[in-house]
């Protein structure tokens, strides 16, 4: 087995104690930290949710491969984190829908966008939509990200965005959507977000569009 399949191995399995070793020989040894994360440790949650899915894994199984996916993230971190140094971009304001615990693709995002510049104010989960906008007030937010992992997200994240439209902010902050739950038609067509991003990079790319600023 190749170090990078032994590492999707270790989060599907849940080898917490395993994963941090391993991500560093595959680092050592040259493997790309971004393809790290996005070629395996991301297809191995999908692997999860698919066993899940089947009844095959329970609740329990699936936390602690969430847990070892982020002990594995922990060490790619420094990485990616861009250097204090760089003066800021833009200001957003990032948090999990409210009902939803969901915080890993948040956080990749989170790592992303700090890595490309943005000042990131990561408000955590299961956020209403009364705490998002006045944390997008309060930290005079560019961007609001919503991430959604969960179908029954869709009523939290229709009004989050609508109290955006309802309030003195409406037009002033950019409001993007993301999240395995969310499409494109439903965030954007549908409700009235500016913007839907795929995964981190699209969220990147995405926000820097709706604030034109140069890719
Ligand atoms: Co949950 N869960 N879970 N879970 N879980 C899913 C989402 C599920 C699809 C599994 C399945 O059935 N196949 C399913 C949802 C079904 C649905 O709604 N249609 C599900 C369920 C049902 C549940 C519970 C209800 C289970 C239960 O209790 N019976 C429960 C809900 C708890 C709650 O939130 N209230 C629950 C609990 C959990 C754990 C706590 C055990 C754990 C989460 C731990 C944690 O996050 N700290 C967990 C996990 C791990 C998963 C799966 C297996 C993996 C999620 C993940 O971390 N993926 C997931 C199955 C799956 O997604 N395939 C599943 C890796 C991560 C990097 O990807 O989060 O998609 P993702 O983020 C991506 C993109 O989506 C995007 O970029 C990221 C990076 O590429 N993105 C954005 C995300 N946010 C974005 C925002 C943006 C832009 C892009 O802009 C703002």
């Amino acid at each position: 087995m190749s170090d990078l399949e032994a590492i999707k191995q270790a989060v599907i399995k849940g080898k917490r104690k395993d994963i941090a070793g391993l991500v560093q020989v595959a680092i050592d040894a040259g493997a790309d930290p971004q393809e790290i994360i996005n070629g395996y440790m991301i297809e191995a949650m999908k692997e999860v949710g698919a066993r899940f899915e089947a009844k095959k894994i329970f609740v329990p199984e699936m936390m602690i491969a969430a847990r070892t996916m982020q002990s594995g993230v922990d060490v790619i971190k420094p990485l990616i984190a861009a250097g204090d140094e760089i003066k800021k971009i833009g200001t957003v304001v990032m948090g999990t829908v409210f009902g939803d615990l969901h915080d890993i693709g948040k956080n990749l995002v989170v790592l992303l966008l700090e890595s490309s510049g943005f000042e990131v104010i990561n408000i955590g989960e299961n956020v209403t939509s009364e705490d998002f906008v006045e944390k997008a007030r309060e930290l005079k937010a560019d961007v609001v990200g919503m991430s959604s992992l969960l179908t029954t997200g869709d009523p939290h994240l229709k009004s989050t965005i609508e109290a955006f439209k309802k309030s003195d902010l409406n037009g002033k902050v950019k409001l993007v959507c993301g999240g395995a739950a969310v499409t494109k038609k439903f965030a954007v067509d549908e409700c009235g977000a500016d913007g839907y991003a795929t995964d981190a990079v699209d969220a990147v790319r995405v926000m820097k569009q709706l604030l034109e600023i140069a890719a």
